[in-house]
């Protein structure tokens, strides 16, 4: 299978693949480098990705965005009231998840974040393999690095609702990082050091990451998950409504359809605007019949989206200082994003780090381009130039037990922020039976929101008292893994015995080797691994019974969209036939077919096309075969007369030159 990487942005995702000639980034069904990341529903079927786009305006509350922000979250996060702005669809709770309401197959249903995503990944699954003739199933998906350990599996869970196997979790900037530094050479004992920019549609990352020959290590990460093209597109549409209402008397805000039309163009506005000094805004009959225009210039739009470009140089700040580099040592300052294509965001930050910015990177393929590598460097049938790369943790990870007597800690934070990822940690409890170990984030104001704190629950099982009846040691294996989840990865019992050990004896030049004395050897007290303990996990990903329904369920509304784009392909091949028929039967077929045969068909014709605009119009993909086999019954003849023709004359050619 092939090697994928997934960059799911808020507004558009980009898919690449490495094969041994290098990393393609993937082309859509429309030929597009980047697909909307939009679900919606309809009567019928599901539209996902472009043809999410094509029928937004007219499907408003029945097609879904934000899905990477809604993700692992609940129905009360603020977040997700947040969400609210962009999304006119209907949130609803289920099970303590975050889901929406919609109409589908013509009844509501209800489905989570989790699924829409899993919906959204199965239809990039789908493109991908159009594209690139093969079946995917592994794949790496990139991730905010502000994302917790709820929202990572949530996405994990997603990928195997997709029937997809999501290899590893990579950080957007590091994947950026990642495509940045494979490819570039280093002189033996330099260090680079590069600080990448990465402002999308929702969300604004910044890592400083130092480069060595054959890897690169994140110092710092540090992130405004509320700055984006969105919070600019807001911004502007405000003014805009505002400046309605005055001008020509109608509030947008009242109708949904408008409101989204004027977002649609303020977005234009605002691109244009990256490049002109002004900018026109004109839509016709927006509402009330009323047509609006108007125009905006740029030092208007940056006075108008000036209280977020005052928060811009936070996380620049809050990353160099996390960093310990110092600005002098900072050799590079990559943008990546399509939102840093705005003038004043890159003015302010060349004026922040005082030298000129570079755009060496594709700032929109380069995460996929990242994330393609790595699952090539997991995939056993691709050779790729080995790459370490190292990772920060963004929150602090305490883990708690139950302290037994005589014992004064409940709690360690052992993986505090800044921490490297991946990475293991091991510690040490007495018990002689089964005991849970429970981790949660440290600092809950520092999460994104109010997502879950709790990340796990670990039952470690059979732990038995010593032979003197004392508690053994349990040595437990913490960690924070590749794909930035935190777990417990195994645990055993472990007696301190008293061994002997080989002592380095130094020896003096000229002394014979062959001596033949026993070697010296010392008693020394040493941990000696003992039984190994099983563990029951229980950590916020879903059980496997429900996620096995879940695929079900996805694979089932698979089916039904192909159904419909079946059914679909048979009316129009009928629509076509009957019009190709019609004009040929009066020329090309005119000489073969009796004028009894012709007026039979006309009519047959005329009946086909006035079912199909009646009846027909919704019928199944049975009866369109039926109605095209009957057409086809007497056409098909006419047609086959023709082409015998055709033949003979061809073949009486072939002969006269042969003479
Ligand atoms: P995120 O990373 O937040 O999940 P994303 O990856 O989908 O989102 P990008 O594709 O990086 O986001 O950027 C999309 C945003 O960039 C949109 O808000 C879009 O309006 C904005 N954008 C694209 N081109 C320009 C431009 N020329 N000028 C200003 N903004 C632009
Ligand atoms: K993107
Ligand atoms: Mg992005």
């Amino acid at each position: 299978s092939g090697s994928v990487g997934i960059d799911i942005g808020n507004a558009n995702t980009v898919v690449a693949v490495a094969r041994n000639r290098g990393i393609d980034v993937i082309v859509n069904e429309v030929s597009n480098r980047s697909t909307p990341s939009l679900v919606a529903f309809g009567p019928k079927n599901r539209f996902i990705g472009e043809s999410a786009k094509t029928q937004e305006i007219t499907n408003l509350k029945n097609t879904i965005g934000s899905l990477k922000r809604i993700l692992g979250r609940s129905l009360s996060d603020p977040e997700v009231q947040y969400e609210k702005r962009f999304i006119p669809g209907e949130f609803v709770d289920i099970n303590g998840t975050v889901g929406v309401k919609v109409s589908y197959q013509g009844e509501k249903s209800t489905f989570t974040a989790t699924q829409l995503l899993a919906m959204y990944l199965s239809k990039i699954k789908a493109i991908t393999q159009a594209e690139i003739q093969m079946p995917v199933t592994d794949v790496v998906l990139a991730v905010p690095g502000w994302y917790t350990d709820a929202q990572r599996r949530a996405l994990i869970d997603a990928g195997h609702i997709a029937s997809l196997n999501p290899v590893r979790l990579v950080n957007e900037t590091t994947a950026a990082a990642i495509s940045y530094g494979v490819f570039r050479t280093f002189k033996e004992g330099q260090t680079k050091n590069v600080v990448f920019v990465d402002i999308g549609h929702s969300s604004y990352s910044v890592s400083v990451v130092a480069f060595k020959q054959g890897e690169l290590k994140v110092l710092s990460s540090a992130y405004d998950t509320h700055f984006g093209g969105r919070e600019f597109d807001h911004a502007l549409t405000e003014f805009f409504a505002e400046q309605f209402k005055e001008k020509y008397k109608i509030d947008v805000h009242e109708n949904l359809k408008a409101y989204s039309r004027v977002l649609t163009q303020t977005e234009r506005l605002k691109k244009i605007l990256s490049a002109n000094a002004t900018a026109p805004l004109n839509i016709e009959s927006v509402m009330n019949d009323v047509d609006v225009s108007s125009v905006l210039n740029r030092s208007e739009l940056e006075e108008l989206v000036k209280p977020l470009l005052d928060r811009l140089v936070t996380p620049l700040e809050t990353a160099i200082k996390e960093s310990k580099v110092s600005m002098e040592e900072i050799d590079s300052v990559e943008l990546i994003g399509g939102t840093t294509r705005v003038p004043a965001i890159k003015d302010t930050i060349a004026a922040f780090f005082g030298k000129p910015l570079s755009f060496t990177l594709n700032q929109d393929e380069a995460i996929a381009r990242g994330c393609a590598f790595v699952c090539a460097s997991h995939s056993p049938t691709l050779r790729v130039r080995p790459y370490k790369f190292e990772d920060v943790n963004q929150y602090s990870v305490t883990f708690q037990w139950e302290p037994v007597e005589g014992e004064d800690l409940s709690e360690l934070e052992v993986f505090p922020h800044g921490n490297v990822v991946p990475s293991t940690k091991i510690i040490t409890l007495f018990r002689d039976d089964t005991f849970d170990i429970e981790a949660r984030y440290t600092n809950i104001e520092t999460l994104p929101g109010s997502v879950n704190p709790w990340i796990g629950k670990w039952t470690i099982k059979g732990a038995k008292p010593t032979e003197k009846g004392d508690a053994p040691a349990v040595k437990i294996r913490l960690r924070t893994d590749h794909s930035g989840l935190i777990t417990v990865d195994s645990a055993y019992t472990a007696v301190e015995e008293i061994v002997e050990e080989p002592v380095e004896e130094s020896k003096k030049e000229g002394e014979d080797k062959e001596s033949s004395e026993p070697p010296k050897t010392r008693s020394v007290k040493k941990w000696v691994r003992k039984d190994t303990l099983s563990i029951i996990h229980g950590t916020t990903a879903l059980d496997h019974s429900v996620k096995l329904g879940l695929i079900e369920k996805e694979n089932q509304m698979v089916e039904d969209d192909k159904h419909v784009a079946d059914t679909e392909d048979r009316k129009n091949a009928l629509e076509e036939y009957i019009y190709d028929m019609r004009g040929k039967i009066e020329d090309r077929y005119a000489d073969f077919a009796s004028d009894e045969e012709k007026s039979k068909l006309r009519t047959m014709l005329d009946d086909a096309e006035e079912w199909l605009y009646d009846e027909g119009e919704d019928a199944t993909k049975s009866q369109y075969i039926a109605k095209y086999d009957e057409l086809n019954s007497l056409g098909g003849v006419i047609k086959g007369r023709y082409l015998q023709a055709e033949q003979e004359k061809r073949d009486a050619e072939q002969r006269k030159r042969e003479e």
